[in-house]
């Protein structure tokens, strides 16, 4: 079931296709414009608490999400092949995000915003590690994920994993992915959502794709205040 009130994620039903009225995305009512390609299906989101109004009285301008029993932690690899947990960044929040670098336009707004904040932070932003996942990693080598979140700003990381260890973390972080087929090729459909993490390594917050980089600072600058 689908509560049309949920800031999560929307899609706007003009611009799913036709033959898929009548699905579970027909009744999302929304304005929010997302391009069929990019489309995010958030159909397990429902169950975040702030769907509920709960996070409306928290004071953070992303969803609350504070004692989430999912999205504990993951276990990727960096371009260099290292693995990678929350462990590793420690005293540091991290804002998480999947995508896929041959993403036409909702994994470059959410990385551009990602650094709008980096810059918003100052000084604080030292504090602040944002990781791109792949949700692409048959076509995300560990090459092309050295090189695609830098491009946005120099201390972003991508990660990767296999297959199955892609999925299982996906769906530890709610977050829905699936090839779409284009003739000979592919494209994602995937979640837009970021997460952001407090320095403890707790998640805390998940971030609107439609959401603006001053209101993403003011949250993470909030939490780095509260964990010195
Ligand atoms: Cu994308």
């Amino acid at each position: 079931m689908w509560l049309p009130n949920c800031p999560l994620g929307r899609v706007a039903p003009k611009y799913m296709p036709l033959g898929r009225r009548g699905d579970e995305m027909s009744t999302l009512a929304s304005t929010t414009f997302v391009p069929r390609r990019a489309l995010l299906v958030l159909a397990v989101l429902p169950l975040l608490p702030a769907c509920d109004g709960h996070g409306a009285h928290t004071g953070f301008q992303s969803i609350d999400v504070t004692g989430a029993d999912w999205g504990r932690d993951f276990r990727l690899f960096d371009a260099e092949g290292r693995a990678v947990t929350l462990a590793d960044f420690r005293g540091r929040c991290v804002m998480l995000f999947f995508g896929f670098t041959q993403c036409p336009d909702v994994c470059p707004t959410a990385l551009a915003r990602a650094a709008d904040v980096m810059q918003r932070l100052g000084p604080l932003a030292q504090r602040l590690q944002v990781i791109f996942v792949t949700v692409d990693p048959e076509r995300d080598t560990a090459a092309v994920l050295g090189e695609y979140p830098r491009a946005f700003h120099p201390s972003f990381i991508g990660l990767r994993a296999d297959l199955a260890t892609t999925e299982a973390t996906a769906r530890e972080f709610k977050v829905f992915y699936r090839k779409v087929p284009t003739g000979s090729s592919y494209t994602m459909d995937h979640t837009t959502t970021s997460y952001v993490f407090d320095p403890r390594g707790r998640l805390r917050l998940a971030v609107r794709h439609e959401q603006d980089a001053a209101g993403v600072a003011a949250d993470i600058e909030r939490l780095l205040k509260d964990n010195p």
